[in-house]
């Protein structure tokens, strides 16, 4: 029994616990001899994801992604984008056909603890509001009594509507649709007086509805929504990975490190900006990528600030503004802890 016991410790000694190895873990060795990283995402949600006009897909769940790719091949063209319906999400990353769901996903408990997924932090904090035609007069949420509302299915948009209408006291008949193109088809069609989910993607979608001149978010948030990418539960490597490219690009916007300067910034005298940048210590190898994985993601698709104003804020159609998404420095709530 001793023998077997002081064996077993020389064995742990010598191999050591997978944490301290520097090898790929299995998301990793797989993603790494595909060549690619796999990301579910929105087929057609501008901002967030959406093919353009060269058939590429842009905003900043796309990016969020090609940022892991970068991160890990040092090359942004290894994102593959797998475009999913809301409800398949789940089942698709659970079922092992994406490496990662990059898709509007809110953050819940069950998520995590009945759907064996785990959330690796927000890239973006959004609530759920209402869309509605300007010429219904309707001004306010609870202006929606005995209205139909369209949303999607399997969403928390669909959760929230429910309890809302019970706390609120106001009567509504949800309208069920499984793609969010069926769902933009019927609220269309008028078959819907309103539209509910995340504010940020009826600003989006409105631009896609066939009079958008007539279209209005209501001002009323009803639920808490952070989106941000999930990966399956039982590889810590690749949760590492996945949370810490998109601290990274956080960090970056911190440190002023951008597109445009992040090369001038490898001579930096500052000790967090070598950390970040890998020109000293050893913070990409603990995760068994390159040490400048950082460096790539950062140089990829620019600082979380930067990805941001492209998609969604001032460099992008929809104009939304940075409010809890800005740094906590500003009063937002980004905010990356220590690559250290
Ligand atoms: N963020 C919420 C609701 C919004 C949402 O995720 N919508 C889904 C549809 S259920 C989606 O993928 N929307 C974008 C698209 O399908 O293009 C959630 O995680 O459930």
């Amino acid at each position: 029994m001793r023998l077997w016991i002081a064996a077993l410790t020389l064995f742990a000694a010598v191999a050591g616990p997978a944490w301290a190895q520097n090898t790929p873990g299995p998301t990793l060795t797989n993603v790494l001899k595909k060549g690619y990283v796999e990301c579910a995402v929105a087929p057609t949600t501008p901002g967030f994801s959406f093919v353009d006009s060269k058939g590429e897909f842009r905003g900043l769940d796309a990016d969020t992604c090609r940022a892991v790719a970068a991160a890990i091949f040092g090359d942004a063209s290894k994102a593959r984008f797998i475009p999913t319906a809301g409800a398949q999400r789940l089942p698709i990353l659970q079922a092992g056909q994406v490496d990662l769901v990059v898709q509007v996903l809110t953050q819940t408990q069950t998520r995590e603890a009945a759907n064996g997924l785990l959330f690796t932090g927000v890239n973006f904090y959004d609530g759920q509001s209402f869309l509605v035609r300007k010429s219904s007069g309707v001004k306010r949420a609870t202006d929606l009594n005995g209205a139909s509302i369209c949303v999607a299915a399997g969403s928390t948009s669909e959760l929230n509507l429910a309890d809302w209408s019970r706390a609120t006291g106001t009567k509504i008949s949800p309208v069920v649709f499984e793609r969010t193109d069926e769902g933009r088809e019927a609220y269309n069609a008028g078959r819907c007086d309103a539209y509910s989910t995340d504010a940020s993607q009826l600003a989006s979608i409105a631009t896609l509805m066939r009079d958008p001149d007539n279209q209005m978010v209501l001002p009323d948030i009803i639920s808490k929504e952070p989106l941000g990418p999930a990966v399956r539960q039982g590889d810590d490597q690749w949760y590492e990975i996945v949370k810490w490219t998109l601290n990274a690009l956080i960090e970056a916007e911190e440190q002023g490190i951008t597109q445009a300067n992040i090369d001038e910034k490898l001579t930096s005298e500052a000790p967090q900006t070598k950390r970040l940048l890998g020109v000293v210590g050893d913070y990409g190898k603990f995760m068994a990528i390159d040490n400048k994985w950082a460096y790539h993601a950062i140089k990829a698709v620019g600082n979380y600030g930067e990805m941001f104003e492209r998609n969604l804020g001032q460099g992008s159609t929809l104009k939304l503004p940075r409010g809890k998404n800005d740094l906590w420095t500003r009063g937002g709530l980004m905010y990356s802890p220590p690559i250290r």
